[in-house]
């Protein structure tokens, strides 16, 4: 039988091919040019939304960048909306007017989906001032990549929510690019948990391929989060496989350094804790068809849907 905590495991793990299999299905509809605009995918990165947002309780927030479909996912939006967000239609996420970046659910407390890099770590903030302010326990996880921790809303957002002691638990994903610029060549210090200490915030550094660890580490700073003892910068080391976005051929690291992270994939190494722990191949297997099938199902979704018409253009501007 397996423990409590291996439970926890093969659900976090059949989350991570979710995810994977939704992002190979619209890499694939990308290229076949029915997915439009922009896209950043996640690929290699899942074992970060998943541990981290697995912690959560339902009433509880998180806050992303464009780079959010497995956060999305991982939050138990519909992949069927969230497909059809990307594709632009109506039935997606936010009604096909805000694409890739823009996913929203509000009853999944899911706030974006955020294209302006570190414009979004001060809205966490604000939401976690307004569940302080209302005496709601309830605590925001705010993600964003390294490359954002140079940005002025970074430290506006972590000034205040020090200040005013808020319940937000930052979660930095440092996949060691910024677009095609290595961190090493644009931050002095490539240890960015370090900047939690400008503001008097506790931090950690972990690696981000074990969804457990993941989730452990962040638990300990939701925990804190909700017992008002303030907020938590939580730096994750990750690497993403694909480029910065669809667009991006990815020229400016070699192949063998991708494929070092590679033999370090959460998925694999997950697989190999699985079966250790007494599940079959069969068992994981089917996880992985589930997911492939999830996959297509919204991909036939949103292809069988409108896209939203053109009288809804100014519909949701605010002018
Ligand atoms: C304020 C602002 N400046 C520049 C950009 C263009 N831009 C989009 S993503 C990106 C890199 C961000 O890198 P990082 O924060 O490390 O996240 P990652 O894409 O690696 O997940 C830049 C510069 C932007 N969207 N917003």
């Amino acid at each position: 039988m397996p423990s409590a905590k291996e439970k926890l495991l093969k659900k976090m793990y059949d989350k991570m091919l979710e995810i994977r299999r939704f992002e190979e299905a619209a890499a694939k509809a990308y290229s076949e040019r029915k997915i439009r605009g922009f896209c950043h995918l996640y690929i290699g990165e899942e074992a970060v939304a998943t541990g981290a947002i697995f912690t959560l309780n339902e009433n509880d927030y998180v806050i992303a960048t464009y780079r959010e479909h497995g956060h999305a996912l991982a939050r138990g939006m519909d992949p069927n909306a969230i497909m059809a967000e990307l594709f632009g239609k109506e039935t997606g996420c936010s009604k096909g007017l805000g694409g890739s970046m823009h996913l929203f659910d509000v009853n999944k407390r899911f706030m974006g989906g955020h294209g302006i890099v570190g414009g979004h770590v001060s809205v966490a903030a604000g939401l976690a001032f307004a569940s302080q302010y209302q005496r709601k326990r309830e605590v925001t996880l705010c993600f964003m990549g390294e490359g954002a921790t140079n940005i002025g809303g970074f430290h506006e957002g972590l000034s205040l929510a020090a200040l005013w002691n808020l319940p937000v638990v930052y979660i930095v994903e440092n996949n060691l690019y910024a677009m095609g610029t290595p961190v090493y060549r644009s931050q002095h210090t490539v240890d960015i948990s370090q900047k939690a200490e400008g503001y008097g915030i506790p931090r950690a550094r972990i690696e981000g391929n074990d969804p457990m660890l993941v989730y452990e580490t962040v638990k300990e700073a939701v925990n804190r989060a909700r017992a008002l003892d303030g907020p938590t910068l939580i730096e994750v080391i990750t690497y993403r496989y694909r480029g910065h976005s669809m667009t991006d051929p990815a020229k400016y690291r070699s192949k063998e350094e991708l494929e070092r992270y590679q033999k370090k994939d959460a998925i694999v190494l997950t697989k190999k804790k699985l079966l250790k722990a007494g599940y079959s191949e069969e068992e994981l297997e089917e996880a992985d068809k589930k997911a492939k099938e999830i996959a297509k199902q919204a991909v036939e979704f949103a292809e069988n849907s409108d896209f939203p018409p053109v009288s809804d253009l100014e519909k949701y501007v605010y002018v």
